[in-house]
């Protein structure tokens, strides 16, 4: 949580001083829902994270540099300095790259898991993240529909932050909670305060736990705020005044430091603080000396099936 808090607030200041080409998507106040889906996962395992993830792709295991290699456009990171930044992945670690159209990646992940069940690997599981807005989309539909029917062992969580870019939550559904709409899916759904980090970890832990053990697809909605505008271009302005005085408003970060200095690791808690601080610096400055693609070197094929095709005639 703290290495990816750090990391977006190092990241936005980036983005004023012009040096990140496109938009800038952060996590902040979504870091301990993020965080315990990756943490929940084990090697093996399949994580399809979305824009405000970066807790969970680093809990899963995503190297910072690499991160910062792709804000950066260094060609020595996992996208060669080519893609937006958002849109990185790693599928040798089992991170998938991000697709934009909300809700279509609920698709991709099943039909990862699908694939390793036509393969006989048995043991993974997947899990994707989105927010409440993508939930009405047909993807989202789709995808779950498909992945009850076959019992995929996918876990998909929904941060609801109440609003998808400014559009408020009664202007996107009608039902009254969005866990209700596990049971029309025929699956299993729990609800979390997503800014009460050990009750995330709890209740992804139990999920993850779930799918594997065969029980299906398992839907987990925490409820939260997201504390930054949609982008760093938006100040979120539209977002209530009494929503974000509530308890959803909390900064799970202010809850992790307390519940660290009531236990009595108040000290442990400033080192990780200066750690994950360190870490970060060093990562920008190294990603910032490194070089960006060179036009007439490159070769332009995505960069994920380079090879595969070649691969393919030879077989
Ligand atoms: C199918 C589709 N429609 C519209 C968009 C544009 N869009 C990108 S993010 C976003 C809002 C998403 O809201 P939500 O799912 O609640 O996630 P949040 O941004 O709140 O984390 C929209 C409308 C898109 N990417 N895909
Ligand atoms: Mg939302």
């Amino acid at each position: 949580m703290l290495r990816a808090r750090f990391a977006e607030d190092k990241l936005a200041s980036l983005y004023r001083a012009g040096r990140i080409v496109g938009g800038v998507y952060l996590g902040r106040g979504q870091e301990a829902l993020s965080a315990a889906g990756g943490v929940a996962l084990r090697k093996g395992d399949v994580f399809a994270p979305l824009i405000r993830d970066m807790a969970g792709r680093l809990a899963f295991g995503e190297p910072l540099i690499d991160v910062m290699r792709t804000y950066l456009g260094s060609r020595l990171g996992p996208m060669k300095g080519r893609d937006g930044n958002i849109h990185r992945g790693d599928l040798a670690r089992g991170i998938l790259p991000m697709i934009s159209h909300l809700g279509a990646m609920v698709s991709a992940t099943a039909g990862v898991l699908l694939a390793k069940r036509m393969k006989k690997e048995k043991g993974s599981v997947g899990l994707t993240c989105l927010g409440d807005g993508a939930t009405s989309t047909g993807s989202f539909h789709e995808g779950l529909n498909v992945a009850a029917v076959e019992k995929l062992p996918l876990v998909v969580v929904v941060a609801d932050n109440a609003y998808a870019y400014s559009t408020p939550k009664d202007r996107q559904f009608a039902c009254a909670d969005l866990l209700d709409r596990a049971k029309g899916y025929g699956i299993e759904g729990e609800g979390v305060d997503g800014t009460d980090p050990e009750a995330c970890l709890d209740v992804l832990g139990r999920a993850v736990q779930k799918a594997r053990e065969g029980s299906g697809p398992q839907l987990v909605v925490g409820r939260l705020l997201r504390l930054c505008g949609h982008g760093e271009h938006d100040d979120g302005l539209y977002v209530e005044k009494e929503l974000k005085n509530s308890e959803r408003g909390r900064d799970c970060l202010s809850v992790m430091e307390k519940m660290t200095q009531d236990r009595g690791m108040g000290k442990d808690w400033e080192k990780w603080k200066e750690a994950a601080h360190q870490e970060v610096e060093e990562a920008v400055k190294k990603a910032s000396e490194e070089p960006v693609p060179d036009p007439f070197e490159e070769d332009w094929r995505a960069t994920r099936t380079q090879g595969a095709a070649e691969a393919w005639v030879e077989e």
